[in-house]
């Protein structure tokens, strides 16, 4: 009897097994945060497939260094490598009903124009840059930094509570607090390129290659929820020191910073700007 009562119930339990582990996930994969349908098959993907949701985007001017590129290199192809063209804050966070077991995370993105030489090869596709990002956020109330990982450099605004470093040697990004211990490591390191059209281009030898992007995934679980309250991203650029490509290859002259390129809040203008061997940075500050 008992048998034949599991028998009776067995596909309603089958669909609803469907439903549970197929079907929702598949929803929320597909549908999540988008709810426009676009495109030749009227489904578009969620932006957590593809760096995740734009909390904040700032563009930064080509041509734009802070000091002369060092004698003995390539000029061209090294300076594509220290040349910032844009900063994004992005968050990728899945509903917890899709199931998918992704770490929510916020993507630290820069962009550089064309393919970036990496001239010591390293697996992470790039050797020359090293980038800091010192993140102000809601929850901590740091006041002053005692970290001797710190760019030379003056803060023109909040303090900060978090160092974020990303070389091309390091497994992942790594989150520094401000005494310089380290606090926490990144989700993630990625390389995409992109052409013209902002599509994806597979490869590094392509010529179609018109944008690298670098992303560095932090673990929200650590930071916060970077889509609440103010957070603030002061963000820089050095060469890589080759013994220790956490730290900016120092200037050859005292009169020049150690920082090639820095991305300024829009109501900073450029042209005003005057370098120095401290320069000052700006907070680009992205509010929700
Ligand atoms: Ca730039």
């Amino acid at each position: 009897m008992q048998n034949k009562a599991i028998l009776k119930s067995l596909p309603m339990m089958i669909i609803a097994f469907l439903v549970a582990v197929v079907l929702v996930p598949v929803a929320y994969f597909v549908m999540e945060g988008s709810g426009d349908w676009t495109g030749r098959t009227g489904i578009k993907i969620t932006p957590n497939l593809d760096d995740g949701f734009i909390l904040g985007e700032f563009e930064d001017p080509a041509d734009d260094l802070l000091r002369p590129l060092p004698e003995g290199l390539d000029f061209r192809d090294i300076k594509k490598a220290l040349d910032i063209r844009k900063f994004s804050v992005k968050m990728v966070k899945y509903h917890p009903l899709s199931g998918i077991g992704l770490q929510p995370r916020l993507n630290l993105v820069f962009y550089f124009e064309g393919i970036l030489p990496n001239p010591q090869n390293s697996s992470r596709g790039f050797s020359l840059p090293v980038m800091h990002v010192y993140l102000d956020v809601p929850e901590l109330q740091t006041t002053e930094y005692s970290s001797e990982k710190v760019a030379p450099a003056r803060f023109k605004g909040p303090a900060w509570d978090y160092q974020v470093i990303l070389d091309g040697f390091h497994e992942q990004a790594r989150i520094f607090d401000a005494r310089g211990n380290l606090v926490g490591q990144g989700l993630g390191v990625y390389l995409h390129y992109t052409d013209k059209n902002d599509v994806p281009v597979k490869g590094d030898t392509t010529r179609e290659v018109q944008t690298t992007r670098i992303t560095a995934a932090l673990p929200i679980k650590l930071l916060g929820d970077p889509s609440r309250g103010e957070w603030s991203y002061y963000v820089l650029l050095g060469l890589a020191d080759s013994r220790y490509p956490s730290f900016l290859a120092p200037a050859s002259n005292p009169q020049e910073p150690a920082i090639f390129d820095i991305v300024v809040p829009p109501e900073v203008h450029l042209l005003n700007y005057k370098s120095s061997p401290i320069p000052e940075l700006f907070p680009l500050t992205v509010t929700n």
